[in-house]
This record gives structure tokens, sequence and C-alpha cells, in this order.
């Protein structure tokens, strides 16, 4: 275990290193799947971690894109993810309002963008240890 741990902490310096923004620092993530979905006024969609509420897989990336005409809303009550490295190892990176959150642990969040804006969500987990995830509503305000 002391020695897992040593080759994790020179991974996560090398990604550092590399200067790169948290999302994109570790050089084993794989390439991400993404989605695009134009929300209407007065709809709604989930978004969720794979195998949801069963653990979610490792190395694992996939990216989600919303636009709404009017006032939008993440919504994730339940989050638990995996994190030994200040969210650095799993992580779900969202953006669309000015404040980027990179959520790890066990937290929930409630996440507004406003009207003609873009949601961003990104769920990316490294090569081990994995926890139940999440389910996170988008709505669109009518
Ligand atoms: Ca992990």
């Amino acid at each position: 275990m002391h020695r897992l741990a040593l080759v994790s902490l020179l991974l996560v310096a090398a990604g550092v290193a590399q200067g790169s923004p948290p999302s994109k620092r570790f050089f084993f993530a794989p390439q991400c799947g993404s989605a695009s979905q134009a929300l209407t006024a007065n709809s709604s969609t989930t978004i969720q971690s794979p195998n949801y509420p069963s653990n979610y897989p490792n190395n694992y990336c996939y990216e989600w894109n919303f636009s709404c005409p009017n006032q939008m809303t993440l919504s994730c009550p339940d989050i638990q993810i995996l994190s030994l490295f200040f969210c650095l190892d799993d992580v779900l990176e969202v953006s669309g309002n000015g404040e980027r959150k990179y959520l790890c642990g066990n937290t929930a969040l409630n996440y507004v963008v406003p009207a003609n804006g873009m949601l961003f969500a990104r769920f990316r987990t490294d090569w081990l240890l994995t926890a139940k995830g999440f389910q996170c509503t988008v709505s669109c305000a009518a």
C-alpha cells in the first residue's frame, strides 16, 4: 500500500508538471466520449455515472454539453466520488456560469446556469478504486 501511494504521488507530480488544467493532468486518462443536447424550455434530462447506483468503472471519461434558452439547473443530490488526491484522480467537473467546480468525495451540487448558457460536465476516473458515483438532473426552466 505504501508503494502504491508513492507511485500514485509520482503520477500526480508528473501530471501537474505538464502544466495542463486539472481535467487533463493525468496522462493515462482515456479519450472522452461526449454528448451534446439542446434542451427545450420546460424540459429535463438525467446524467449519471456508469452502472449507477453500483460503482463506476476505472479509466472512464465522458463529457456532456447542454444548452437551454432559459435558466438551466444541474441538480446532483448524492455524489460519491472516490478521490485520494483532491479531485485529481476521480472527478466530476462542472462549468457554465463562470465558476468551475471540481467535485469529489461525498457531496451534492445545485448549479445554475443563466439563460442562453451552456452547461458542461465531465466525469473522469483513474485506474484504481471506484465508488457509487452520481445521478443528476439537468432542468431547463419554463
Ligand atoms: Ca479512482
